[in-house]
C-alpha cells in the first residue's frame, strides 16, 4: 500500500470514536420470547464494567450511552452514582436517550397523547433528561417516539404534529447551550399505521422548528427496505442537520444486527458520504456516532467489539477514496472510473494498517482474541448465571 494510504488510514483512526449503548449488554428478545444469556448485564454497573471492556480493547469507545429509565432510576440523584462508575470504569456518560415509549401512561403516546397530562408528563421526563445530561457533561440527549396509530382514523395526525412541534420547542428551550437534541425516526415499529416521527423529513421539520440545537439522529435500521440511506446522509450534510448515527444492520426490517454483518457496502457509502463532504467544504462533520444494537443470541461483549472493529475498517476504506479523483470523474461523466474508485477503495484490506495503528497505541491488534483469552467473561458468567438463569430482566 502507498504511504499516502497508510497515512490517510492513519488519520482516519485518530478521529473516529463510536458510542456503546448501555442496553446493548442486557438481556433482550424478541416479541416471541426471551434468550437469556448467563453472562448479560443486569445492573447500570455490569453496563459500566462490561463498556470499559470493549473501550479497553479497541481505545475508541470512550463513552456509553445510557437510557433514563433503565440506567438512572433515580432520576437527577443517579447522576453521582453514575460518575463513580465512569471513574472506576474508564468510560464516560455518553448521549442520554429518553424514554418515552415504556410507561403505560405512553400506550397512546407521549408528545402526540391526545391527554395534555401525558404530554405534560413527558415534557418533564424530557427537561429531567436534559438536568441529568448536564449533571454528567453529557452534550445529547436523544429522542425516539414509538406515538403513532394501528388503524386509519384513529389519530389526528395534524394535529399531532402540532403537538409535537410544541413539545419539541419547549424542550429545546429548556437546553443548556452546549447540548443539543437529537431527533430520532422509525417508519414503523411499535405503531404499525402511522408513526408521528416516520422518517428524516419529518424529523428534520421538527428539528428545525425546535431550534438551532436540535439535529437529526439516523439509526440505519429504521428505513423501508432497500432506501438509499447515503442520498438521506448527504441531504442531512447539505442541510447541516445530520446530529449523529445509531448504528447496527438489518435484513428485513429493524433487526439490530451486528454493523455490517449484511452490508458492509451501505456503512461505507454512508461513510463516504460524510468524508466526502469533509473534504469539499474543509470542514469537519459534527457528527454524534453511536451504535444500537441489542441482538439476542450472539455474546454481547464480543458482538459489540465486532460491530466496533467492523466500523473501524469501514471508516479507513472510506478514507481511502480518491476525493479530486473522484470530483473529476463525475465532472466528466466518467461512470467506470467514478465507480471503481469506490469500489476500490471499499475491496482495499485495510486490517494490517489498523493493527499498525492499534500497536502504536499500545492496543492489542485483535481486540476481540484479546477479550475472548482474558477471563472476563468467564469471571462475569459465573458472577451472574446464577441470577440470569431467573431473572427475566428487559433491555434494563
Ligand atoms: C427504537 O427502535 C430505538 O432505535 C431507539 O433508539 C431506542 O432508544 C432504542 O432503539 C432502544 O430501544
Ligand atoms: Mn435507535
Amino acid at each position: 500500500m502507498a504511504g499516502r494510504d497508510a497515512e490517510k488510514i492513519f488519520l482516519s483512526l485518530e478521529e473516529f470514536r463510536i458510542e456503546i449503548p448501555s442496553w446493548g449488554f442486557a438481556n433482550t428478545g424478541t416479541r416471541f420470547g426471551k434468550f437469556l444469556q448467563p453472562a448479560a448485564a443486569a445492573t447500570t454497573e455490569e453496563k459500566f464494567s462490561d463498556a470499559g471492556q470493549v473501550h479497553r480493547v479497541t481505545g475508541v469507545c470512550p463513552t456509553i450511552a445510557l437510557h433514563v429509565l433503565w440506567d438512572c432510576p433515580e432520576g437527577i440523584n443517579s447522576a453521582k452514582t453514575i460518575a463513580a462508575l465512569e471513574t472506576k470504569y474508564g468510560v464516560q456518560a455518553g448521549s442520554i436517550n429518553t424514554n418515552l415509549f415504556q410507561d403505560q401512561i405512553y400506550k397512546y403516546g407521549s408528545f402526540g397523547n391526545p391527554d395534555p397530562e401525558i404530554r405534560q408528563h413527558a415534557l418533564q421526563h424530557t427537561i429531567d433528561s436534559i438536568e441529568i445530561a448536564r449533571k454528567l457533561h453529557s452534550r445529547d440527549i436523544t429522542m425516539w417516539f414509538a406515538d403513532g396509530s394501528n388503524y386509519p382514523g384513529t389519530a389526528n395526525i395534524r394535529q399531532r404534529k402540532k403537538w409535537f412541534e410544541e413539545a419539541l420547542k419547549e424542550s429545546h428551550n429548556r437546553l443548556y447551550p452546549e447540548q443539543r437534541l437529537l431527533v430520532e425516526y422509525k417508519p414503523f415499529e411499535p405503531a404499525f399505521y402511522h408513526t408521528d416521527i416516520a422518517d428524516w423529513g419529518m424529523s428534520m421539520h421538527l428539528s428545525k422548528t425546535a431550534g438551532p440545537q436540535a439535529k437529526v439522529l439516523v439509526d440505519t435500521g429504521h428505513h423501508y427496505q432497500s432506501q438509499n440511506i447515503e442520498q438521506i446522509v448527504a441531504w442531512l450534510l447539505s442541510e447541516k442537520m445530520l446530529g449523529g448515527f445509531h448504528f447496527n444492520d438489518r435484513r428485513y426490517a429493524d433487526d439490530d444486527l451486528t454493523l455490517g454483518s449484511i452490508d458492509p457496502y451501505q456503512v461505507f457509502r454512508i461513510f463516504h458520504e460524510i468524508l466526502s463532504y469533509e473534504w469539499e467544504t474543509g470542514a469537519r462533520a459534527d457528527i454524534a456516532y453511536m451504535i444500537d444494537q441489542s441482538h439476542n443470541l450472539k455474546g454481547k461483549i464480543e458482538e459489540t467489539i465486532q460491530t466496533v472493529t467492523m466500523a473501524q475498517q469501514l471508516f479507513a476504506k472510506a478514507a481511502l477514496v480518491d476525493h479530486a479523483a473522484l470530483a473529476d470523474a463525475q465532472t466528466r461523466c466518467d461512470l467506470i472510473r467514478a465507480e471503481s474508485l469506490l469500489q476500490d477503495a471499499f475491496n482495499t484490506d485495510v486490517r494490517p494498517q489498523i493493527q499498525e495503528w492499534r500497536t502504536s497505541k499500545g492496543l492489542p491488534q485483535d481486540p476481540l482474541k484479546t477479550f475472548q483469552e482474558s477471563g472476563y467473561l468467564e469471571r462475569i458468567t459465573k458472577e451472574r448465571a446464577e441470577r440470569n438463569s431467573h431473572s427475566v430482566s428487559s433491555y434494563a
